[in-house]
């Protein structure tokens, strides 16, 4: 099979850069060892194949031109944990390595992974090295390639325990094979990464058997989930894995293909999709079912143009039936039909959870997922305690929160105490809203965001819990996800409520969508000033809190009103389009 469906002259400058790049080296060891502080433009988009990006600190933009200074560079490291699975020795380590060479916090992601952020280019080296000592890797946490594995993080049963192996034998597999990682971070040594990384000897050789030497058309997202429990939101995967289950034993899984959030305003090709249910595969088929879709991916994305080069345009331009009939042809077993299976449920896992085997997990709920000490709570401090004390293993869940698994009943009551002690609050204390809210990094680290998010989400979910607490509306479940930038980066368009950044401090609201993650949401209005965005919501609050009918959610009820009603209902102009 052909690699790439464009011709070669039509094709993008990051397929070029690729394509010369011998198996991702490009120049990067020599631009590493140069007396800058930043790479060239065809190192730039190499080096996030090995992980981490380049950005520019934006608060620092302002001074620093008025000094007549350029860009104060810094660099933002990625870690790929599949499943979000990882010891308290490797987070103490990323810890430490946060405190040494970033900004002194370490930042959970909506895909279950630990980003850095502030690293000195000087730094890189050593941050990548350390990464790597504890076992874990940032090779393939960004670039086009398979991202970081999801799946439900709790460690309660045999069902989510599967998924998470699953999870753990597919990064494996699909892990770039190129010695260029390891010779650039590593002086040439083979590391013995964590299980789910391993690779053979022979599996290291500059051999890419499933990507081929340009890798994929732009990056590809895998993950597991539950009908009962969609806490990873399957349907916004390029390729999810739903799974059926019954008495503690999985019988195999819908394969949902095409998912994805990323979108730019203006440009009406492009747009938030959901995955299409395309197959049915038996539990051992799961790797090959996800080498077959990588491998059309790799095949018929598109090369050419970089915002339409996702396999979810696929699946819209070529329509359900022409999709399954070309994935089919690169299965190695027969085609089955997807079954009949709808979303019942999403839990956080928060709180104290017994995990089945006599010992229990703790889900702490951390603000937009930035483990940093603040006044009045000092979480990263209190959490580092809790890890050298008590080992506990970890698991980042897709909400950017953290669980301390395999705790015995008599340690509970001191981690308890620990936690009081620094001010990390509990559960039962976090009000709903926070709790299902979630904020990207945006400004100032990411060089694509056009507005504030997790820097002005707190204060706007203070000013909604004002406005929830005057309307009774406190225990009911509400998704906010916010993003400084249309790209999607916490999955903003299936949620209740969805706050995209639009342009300095206007934002566009979404509403309708819901906390399974299974709709889409509509735009409620475009280009709201910050300031605006709680007036807006408390009206569409009192709307629901009036109207709404027996257990219907916030997203449920603006489906059923559409998007007329509900602009009517908030004095919104009524000439909104979908998305963008
Ligand atoms: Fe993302 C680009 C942060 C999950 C869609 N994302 C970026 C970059 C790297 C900006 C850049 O390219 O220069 C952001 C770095 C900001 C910073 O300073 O840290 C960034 N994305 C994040 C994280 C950290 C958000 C978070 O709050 O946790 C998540 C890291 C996940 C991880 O561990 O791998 C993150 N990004 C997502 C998701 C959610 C998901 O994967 O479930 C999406 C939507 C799903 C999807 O891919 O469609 C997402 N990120 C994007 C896009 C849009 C891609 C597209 O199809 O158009 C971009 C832009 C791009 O790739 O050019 C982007
Ligand atoms: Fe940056 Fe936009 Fe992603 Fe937010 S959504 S992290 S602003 S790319």
């Amino acid at each position: 099979m052909a690699e790439s469906s464009q011709t070669p002259n039509k094709r993008s400058a990051v397929e070029l850069h690729k394509e010369e790049s011998r198996f991702l080296r490009g120049s990067i060891a020599e631009e590493l060892s140069a007396q800058v502080d930043h790479f060239s433009e065809v190192n730039k988009s190499l080096i996030k194949f090995h992980g981490f990006y380049q950005q520019e600190d934006r608060d620092a933009r302002k001074t620093r031109r008025k000094d007549g200074l350029g860009k104060f560079y810094i660099f933002m490291v990625r870690c790929k944990i599949p499943a979000g699975r990882l010891t308290a020795e490797q987070y103490l380590v990323v810890d430490e390595l946060a405190e040494k060479y970033a900004n002194g916090t370490l930042r959970l992601t909506s895909r279950q992974g630990i980003q850095l952020h502030g690293v000195l280019k000087k730094d890189l080296h050593a941050t990548i090295r350390g990464i790597n000592d504890c076992l874990l890797t940032t090779l393939g946490a960004c670039g086009d390639v398979n991202r970081n594995v999801m799946a439900c993080p709790a460690a309660f049963d045999p069902v989510r325990r599967e998924l998470q192996h699953q999870a753990q034998a597919i990064a494996a597999h699909l892990a770039p094979r190129t010695r260029a990682y390891h010779e650039i971070w590593l002086n040439g040594q083979r590391q013995i990464l964590q299980p789910s990384l391993q690779q053979s000897a022979s599996a290291l050789e500059d051999d890419e058997p499933i990507y081929g030497k340009v890798y994929l058309p732009r990056k590809f997202k895998i993950g597991f989930s539950l009908p009962d429990d969609n806490c990873v939101d399957v349907f916004a995967q390029d390729l999810g894995f739903l799974v059926f289950h019954h008495g503690g034993q999985v019988l195999g899984y819908n394969v949902l293909i095409g998912g994805g959030m990323g979108m730019t305003h203006g440009n009406a090709q492009t747009f938030p999709f959901l995955g299409r249910e395309i197959a049915w595969i038996e539990p051992d088929q799961v790797l090959a079912a996800a080498e077959a879709a990588v491998k059309l991916f790799r095949d018929h994305g598109n090369r050419a143009d970089r915002k339409r080069a996702r396999i979810k345009y696929l699946v819209h331009d070529w329509g359900v039936e022409k999709f399954r009939q070309v994935y089919a042809s690169y299965l190695p077993f027969s085609w089955q039909p997807p079954r009949d299976v709808a979303i019942t449920g999403v839990d956080l896992h928060l709180g104290w959870h017994e995990q089945g085997d006599g010992r229990w997990f703790l889900g702490i709920s951390i603000e937009n997922g930035r483990i940093k000490d603040a006044p009045g709570s000092r979480l990263r401090s209190g959490l580092r305690e809790v890890m050298a004390r008590f080992r506990p293993t970890l698991n980042i869940t897709p909400q950017q929160d953290l669980l301390l698994c395999d705790i015995t009943p008599h340690d509970r009551p001191e981690i308890d105490r620990l936690l009081t002690e620094y001010g990390i609050r509990p559960v039962e204390r976090i009000s709903l809203l926070e709790r299902y809210g979630m904020a990207c990094p945006a400004i100032p680290t990411c060089g694509l965001a056009i507005s504030e998010s997790e820097r002005t989400m707190p204060g706007l979910i203070d000013e909604l819990e004002v406005v929830l607490t005057e309307l009774g509306l406190t225990s009911q479940p509400i998704s906010i996800r916010m993003t400084g930038c249309p790209n999607g980066c916490v999955r903003p368009y299936q949620s209740d409520i969805g706050i995209v950044g639009r342009s300095g401090d206007k934002y566009t609201v979404f509403v309708g969508g819901r906390i399974f993650g299974d709709r889409l949401n509509f735009m409620l209005q475009d280009l709201v000033p910050r300031s605006e965005i709680t007036p807006l919501l408390a009206r569409l609050l009192r709307s629901y809190r009036d109207e709404r009918q027996d257990g219907e959610g916030l997203g449920d009820y603006c489906h059923r009103l559409g998007p007329e009603a509900i602009r009517q209902r908030v004095g919104a102009p009524a000439d909104a389009k979908p998305h963008g």
